[in-house]
């Protein structure tokens, strides 16, 4: 006997993840989380009998449903299912996922469009904070096909542009959480910060990289991995994110001088393997210190000094390419006011159905 349950599978952006409307999941946490490991198949590195991807950017939940906040259309909990232990967990947020959130909405009924373009206000129940995607909604259905490019995705498709609006220190409590723009920790200088993501930027050539090492290197380098993280579990804490042994954040990002034209070069672990490319609410953290002189990132960027108020571009490079994140701020220091984020994803349906799981973990009612 089996229970089968709704679900779309959505690409967000350079992830991949089973969508659900929470009415479709059992309220109760453990039941809920449960029932994800099997949808996904963990624990198992191949994930073998589920529909995960054995990769943690595949192996990503969204959960979706009327919002809870006044000032939103839909809730977003994001869900990281881990692939080769049996935890999911709601300690990050995911902004890649977070691009199939409107269409999602869009297609279930939660939202209706508007016009060409449907605004959609998602409440990210992670972070306690609201993004705004702008889904092109052409005749009032979802478009995916368009000639929006992101790196990371073969090909292109619609363009999804997203407001933040106030992430910073929504993980952390605050911008810089140890109220330094560098701290030293294990005898290497790192920036700790969260704009949307906690973060932790160290300079490659202060691990002895160059920057330019793809994920598989990187991963196949015990000695690196275990000092990467050695200083994530010393600097969690002083993040004010507890007990981190078991948490997906913080990412700790390498930064080097830019390769291509960028305004820095970036290999993130996020927090064991290596990102492809980059989480989307990382990037947005790495950006904004960019901003800020002194930080790990500030020293080895090339970015136009000259240019401090109003709404700057960063060209962040990553193993496969460029993700851009425009940065409107003001003041500077640790007191830096961010008062948007703003980037492009897309996002695609890729299928649609019910997902199967043993009735004995949740019966069918
Ligand atoms: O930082 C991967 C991803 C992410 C997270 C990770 C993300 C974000 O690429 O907002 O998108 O860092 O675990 O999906």
């Amino acid at each position: 006997m089996q229970t089968a349950i709704p679900c779309s599978l959505m690409r967000g952006g350079t992830s991949k993840g089973l969508y659900f409307h929470r009415r479709d999941l059992p309220e109760e946490r453990l039941a809920r989380d449960r029932v994800l490991l099997a949808a996904l198949g963990s624990p198992d590195p191949r994930q073998i009998d589920g529909v995960g991807g054995a990769h943690p950017l595949t192996s990503k939940v969204a959960v979706v449903g009327p919002s809870s906040r006044p000032d939103a259309d839909v809730d977003y909990l994001f869900l990281q299912v881990v692939v080769d232990r049996a935890e999911v967990s709601d300690s990050q947020n995911c902004g890649n996922i977070l691009a199939g959130v409107g269409p999602f909405a869009i297609e279930n009924g939660l939202v209706q469009a508007t016009g060409a373009t449907t605004p959609v206000r998602i409440h990210m129940v992670n972070t306690a904070s609201v993004a705004v995607a702008h889904v092109p909604t052409p005749g009032g259905r979802v478009e995916y096909q368009g000639d929006a490019r992101i790196d990371g995705v073969p090909g292109t498709a619609a363009p999804i542009p997203i407001d933040f609006l106030d992430v910073a220190g929504s993980s952390c409590g605050s911008l810089f959480p140890t109220g330094n723009v560098v701290d030293v920790i294990d005898g290497i200088e790192v920036t700790c910060i969260d704009n949307g993501m906690p973060v932790v930027l160290i300079a490659a050539a202060d691990l002895g990289k160059s920057g330019a090492e793809s994920p598989a290197e990187l991963e196949a380098d015990a000695e690196l991995k275990a000092r990467v993280e050695r200083i994530r579990l010393a600097v969690g804490p002083r993040m004010n994110l507890g007990d981190i042994t078991k948490k997906t954040v913080p990412k700790m990002t390498l930064v080097a001088p830019p390769r291509a034209g960028g305004a820095l070069s970036t290999r993130t672990f996020i927090p064991h393997r290596v990102h492809e490319a980059i989480g989307v609410l990382g990037a947005v953290s790495v950006a904004t210190a960019v901003v800020v002189a002194g930080t790990v990132a500030a020293r080895v960027a090339s970015v136009d000094t000259a240019v401090s108020a109003g709404a700057r571009s960063f060209e962040i490079e990553h193993p496969t390419g460029f993700f851009t994140v425009e940065i409107e701020a003001s003041g500077s220091g640790p007191a830096l006011e961010v008062r948007r984020a703003a980037l492009l994803r897309t996002a695609r349906l890729l299928m649609r159905g019910e997902v199967f799981v043993p009735a004995a973990l949740w019966p069918a009612t």
